[in-house]
């Protein structure tokens, strides 16, 4: 018996926080999807390009990348709002909340992650033989200070926008790296820490964590301490 592909795939990297975003709200969904890992060579790099992703994003050239039938995107953030368009709930998993402003300030909060807080942990990337230089105390003292305004937000709810969301998918990947580049939350915040906990316990987390720590342990990289397990 023949059996069919999954109508959607996603192309990731094995070290691909963003990819991990995509790979993690689909588990979620419990969307059936087919997983293609794209090489990584040392020095963080991917390489070769899979063709896939040279034709669906030809500029940046990046993962992660989802094709669904004739639906061809880059960019996590947008793959997002597919996700829920495509996999609405109540049948699927809900990942956005309810209520136009409650979304609207999760929609802002999942790019935050992303493009106020994740960028300070791309410096450090570069600065990992000089952490005690300006830029790199510079960049750990916006990542704590981030921390402090997300430990507030969890003073009333459980996850950053109320229920569990795509903000908490993007902000716990880039918690992940943030820790891995010396940049990890403190006691200083004790509501982020159970957060993060509560957000990595979920399977769906788990499932596309687990294997990419074990794939830097296998490079001889250092997996965070809170992810030894
Ligand atoms: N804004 C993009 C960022 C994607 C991105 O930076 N992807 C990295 C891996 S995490 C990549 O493919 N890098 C390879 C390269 O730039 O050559 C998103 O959210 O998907």
């Amino acid at each position: 018996m023949t059996k069919t592909p999954p109508a959607t795939r996603i192309l990731s990297g094995p070290l691909s926080m963003f990819g991990a975003k995509v790979q993690i709200a689909a588990l979620e969904k419990g969307i059936p999807f087919e997983l293609t890992m794209v090489p990584f060579i040392a020095g963080d790099a991917y390489e070769p390009k899979h063709p896939d992703v040279l034709r669906v994003n030809p500029v940046k050239q990046q993962v992660p990348v989802l094709i669904d039938a004739d639906v061809a995107l880059f960019d996590s953030t947008q793959i997002f709002e597919y996700l829920e368009d495509r996999y609405p709930p109540p049948e699927w998993l809900a990942l956005w909340p309810e209520g136009i402003a409650e979304r609207a300030r999760a929609r802002q909060l999942e790019q935050k992650a992303d493009e106020v807080f994740f960028p300070n942990v791309i410096k450090l990337f570069g600065l990992q033989e000089a952490m005690q230089s300006a830029p790199a105390v510079a960049a750990c003292a916006a990542c704590a200070r981030y921390y402090e305004e997300m430990e507030g937000l969890l003073a009333t709810r459980e996850y950053l926008a109320g229920p569990y969301t795509f903000a908490d998918i993007a902000f716990y990947m880039a918690c992940v790296f943030a820790d891995r580049k010396g940049a990890g939350m403190t006691d200083a915040t004790p509501r982020l820490l159970a957060w993060r906990t509560r957000v990595g316990d979920r399977p769906a987390v788990r499932a596309v964590v687990d294997p990419m720590m074990r794939f830097l342990a296998s490079q001889g990289r250092g997996v965070p301490a809170f992810l030894q397990r």
